[in-house]
């Protein structure tokens, strides 16, 4: 197959010219532009609201050596440099989070923060120049806006064959056949038809939403839009869906196919690309967040839909000289932190296991941009923790357990909680080596991987102050850790 030529002079030249932009103002003032990436519900919002909270109030961060050293002066918030971009809402986020322990509704729309570093150099001779000064610019936006990417690559009638192929199988076909039997009636050849695209579109959004649900939580399933629609709802542009059997050729003029091609090309040239061009093409260095516990919890073809979904995503970072997107990337991410989040859901003897899943799900993605041998740091973290660690003993055993305030509606054995009651639960643990998770995914069989695991969502913790002078900082795993990999050389 032939890949679609993707980009005109017009798109080169704008992120070009971004680019040039960029390099210009980062003379003058120094700044990283940190991508938090991940799919919907992976924990980007959170993740943003902590990382800031704690570098705002002097939080715990030992692993982040500048904090550490007592280098960082001053930490503060600054006007972000695009205007057009919504700001970031921090303070609600974290009045939330703190004030009320409740988590962030899930993102609509973009929205971009600075936060600007007054630093120290560790060295003599970089201390000439202080002090130093980092601005790292974050942006947030919706998990489902990220699985546009790789469409970038595919034209319509690619597109329509992986998408077909994919909704056939495993536990997809029973999704999906609604959607497939009305496309097997039409066909592609026909007149385009208003009303016939319109309920294609519509049985196809309604099946990537079944996929979606919290019981199959299945991971790849672009276009981003169809199920977070932003200011797109209810656009003609959103108003196409792939059709099965694209016989060769082009599609005949004035056909539904034709329509449906038109309305995908749209799709990709004014909101896939501008998305990609002014947020993608512009990173220096990203975090992957991945909820790789309810993947696990959901079953094998979760777990397999996770692997693709991310494998689709990364290779849009950093595409290497053969790429798709190599010509649209003039600025190449040097570091990447693959993280999965929600550590806290599992005692710290299990993070290891986490890790090594971690590595497992993004170990043939890594090998694709050819980022194996350096530059990619895997870990397990939590953004903020929820829970604390301790003890129980049972029949003569003491096992590890987990303590926490379950949101309301959360059941364990039958019992639902009401958000206000404490619990310790044990649980379970991750096997000690991923592959026997893949291997059981790869038998094709489904159900939970590792039934012993006892997953329930909690409330974000109770946060005191230790003392009126005291600022309050968000408890956290392993963020200083991520921090650190992700500008600590930035500041050195
Ligand atoms: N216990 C715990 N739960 C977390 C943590 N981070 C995120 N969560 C949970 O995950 C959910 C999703 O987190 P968000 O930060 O909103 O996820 P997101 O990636 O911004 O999702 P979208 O906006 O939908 O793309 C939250 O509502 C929490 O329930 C964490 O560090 N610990
Ligand atoms: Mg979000």
């Amino acid at each position: 197959m032939v890949l679609p030529t993707l980009t005109n002079l017009a798109d080169d030249a704008l992120i070009a010219l971004d680019n040039l932009t960029d390099r210009a103002a980062n003379l003058v003032h120094p700044t990283v532009r940190l991508g938090v990436t991940g799919l919907s519900r992976a924990g980007k919002t959170v993740f943003i609201s902590s990382l800031v909270h704690n570098l705002l109030n002097g939080g715990r961060l030992p692993l982040f050596e500048a904090a550490r050293s007592g280098r960082i002066s001053r930490v503060r918030l600054e006007p972000q440099p695009d205007d057009a971009v919504p700001r970031f809402q921090y303070e609600e986020h974290i009045r939330a989070l703190v004030g009320e322990r409740l988590w962030p509704d899930s993102t609509r729309a973009i929205s971009q923060l600075r936060i600007t570093l007054d630093y120290e150099s560790a060295s003599g001779w970089g201390r000439l120049w202080s002090p130093g000064r980092l601005s790292v610019d974050v942006v947030d936006y919706p998990g489902e806006w990220l699985l546009d990417l790789p469409l970038l690559g595919q034209d319509f009638s690619a597109f329509s064959q992986t998408t077909v192929a994919l909704a056939r199988s495993g536990v997809r076909s029973l999704l999906s056949a609604e959607w497939l039997g009305a496309t097997a009636l039409l066909d592609p050849r026909a007149p385009a038809d208003e009303a016939a695209a319109r309920r294609l579109a519509d049985l196809f959004t309604r099946y990537l939403k079944a996929c979606k649900s919290d019981e199959r939580s299945l991971s790849t399933l672009p276009p981003g839009r169809f199920l977070m629609p932003g200011d797109l709802e209810g656009s003609p542009a959103l108003t196409f869906a792939p059709l099965p059997n694209l016989p060769d050729g082009n599609a005949p003029k004035g056909s539904l196919w034709a329509m449906m091609e038109r309305r995908y090309e749209a799709y990709k040239t004014h909101v896939v690309k501008p998305f990609f061009r002014e947020h993608f093409a512009r990173l220096d260095r990203q975090i992957v967040l991945i909820d790789a516990l309810q993947a696990v919890n959901r079953g094998a073809e979760a777990v397999r839909d996770l692997e693709r979904a991310l494998g689709d995503v990364m290779a849009c970072f950093r595409p290497g000289t053969t790429g798709f997107l190599s010509s649209l990337l003039t600025r190449r991410i040097d570091r990447v932190v693959v993280a999965a989040t929600k550590a806290d859901h599992l005692h710290h003897e299990n993070h290891p296991h986490l890790e090594a899943l971690t590595r497992r799900l993004v170990e043939r993605a890594v090998k694709r941009i050819g980022m194996s041998g350096a530059g990619v740091e895997v870990m397990a973290l939590a953004s903020v923790r929820a829970t604390r660690e301790a003890t129980v003993k049972q029949d003569g055993t003491e096992l590890p357990v987990i303590v926490g305030t379950p949101m309301a509606g959360e059941t364990i054995d039958g019992e639902t909680f009401d958000g206000n009651r404490k619990t310790a639960i044990f649980p379970g643990d991750l096997p000690a080596d991923p592959q026997a998770l893949f291997e059981a995914a790869e038998t094709g069989a489904d159900g939970p991987l590792a039934p012993t695991l006892n997953f329930v969502r909690f409330r974000p913790p109770e946060m005191q102050a230790a003392g009126e002078e005291l600022k309050l900082s968000i408890p956290h795993i392993r963020l200083d850790r991520a921090l650190q990999y992700l500008i600590g050389d930035r500041l050195a």
